[in-house]
């Protein structure tokens, strides 16, 4: 029997989502989906599969032909819910943040932990990209020794007029906290973000240069420019005792006419990361089939939103910040 999805909000990311869920998720049937502005959720049940319109997520969650819940509705409704889905025992894919607050990601951890089971998600999709995964495997591979730093650079083409300085942390940088917890297997200690002397766009502090420490001494760097004009460019390097551990360039189509040589720049992290983001669709159904819980879990949507709200207060105080994270429960066993 397939997996009755509903998917919560219709704009840019759901509306991707439910088209992906449509076309290439086996396993699953998009059953229904749900956005404040009912047009626009009747419109996406028209070029999919979810027939079922529902008026609010709350309704959603409820709808017993619904299996699973994917979120993709605006961040400061993510808490309300996943702690809905948690009480109808329903599993959870839930956008970043799991939570805006740190304090909303722990009552979700401890609502989860007493269900028992590991029903969250969070959608930290960049797990799922091929390089990622590569740049894993070659580090887990021990022949480049242990890992130093991490240089990391993350450009968007144009952000939103609504973007403001904290936002360039806890919605973009945020993929580069995720990710580089996950590769070096680590949690981050202290953060120092610095501005640069000229700032290009007004009140907005873009770009920004964030160095986090990890507890086994690890220097991560991130760029973080999010109206970069030219377009969406995400780089990684893992410099290691024995050698450096590099993102493959993306496109990887370089094309040479009329005297040049050019490539061209993903508009946006939905054409970069696609296949990123169909690769965890399957895998988060593949997962509620199997019971097995795979990706980002609650616990890591907590560290990640954490570990963004001190780097957002030392950009607010130019100090070097202390990171202080819970102690891990035993309940989301080792990181992997
Ligand atoms: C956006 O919200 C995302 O999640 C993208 O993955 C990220 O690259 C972009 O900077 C964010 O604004």
């Amino acid at each position: 029997m397939d997996v009755g999805i509903g998917v919560i909000g219709a704009g840019v990311m759901g509306s991707d989502h439910a088209r992906t869920l449509t076309d290439f998720t086996k396993g699953a049937t998009l059953v229904a989906i749900s956005d404040v502005d009912p047009d626009r959720a009747a419109a996406v049940g028209t070029t999919t599969q979810a027939k079922r319109v529902h008026p609010n997520g709350l309704a959603l969650i409820e709808d017993p032909h619904v299996n699973a819940i994917l979120i993709a509705s605006p961040d400061s409704t993510h808490e309300e819910l996943v702690l809905a889905c948690l009480s109808a025992g329903k599993p959870v894919l839930c956008e970043k943040p799991l939570a805006p607050t740190t304090d909303g990601c722990l009552r979700i951890v401890a609502a989860e932990i007493a269900t028992g089971k590991r029903l969250v998600q969070v959608g930290f999709m960049r797990r799922f990209d091929s390089g990622y995964i590569a740049m894993r495997s070659a580090l887990r591979s021990g022949r480049f020794g242990v890992p130093l730093l991490m240089h990391c650079i993350h450009r968007n083409a144009i952000a939103p007029p609504w973007f403001d300085s904290g936002m360039l942390i806890s919605n973009s940088a945020v993929h580069e906290i995720d990710v580089a917890r996950w590769l070096l297997d680590d949690e981050f200690v202290s953060v120092t973000v610095f501005k640069c002397a000229a700032p290009s766009s007004g009140d907005l502090v873009d770009p920004q240069f964030i160095v986090l420490e990890s507890r086994q001494g690890v220097l991560v760097d991130i760029e973080v420019f999010v109206n970069a004009r030219y377009g969406y460019d995400v780089r990684a390097e893992l410099v290691c005792e024995a050698g450096t551990v590099t993102l493959a360039p993306q496109p990887a189509v370089r094309l040479r006419c009329s005297g040049q040589e050019t490539s061209g720049f993903a508009d946006d992290w939905r054409a970069h990361f696609g296949a990123a983001y169909k690769t965890q669709l399957k895998s988060w159904v593949d997962s509620i089939r199997s019971g097995v819980p795979f990706g980002a879990s609650a616990w890591d949507g907590y560290a990640a939103t954490a570990t963004a709200g001190a780097c957002i207060e030392a950009l607010r105080s130019s100090n070097t910040t202390a990171i202080q994270l819970q102690p891990r429960p035993e309940f989301y066993g080792p990181m992997r």
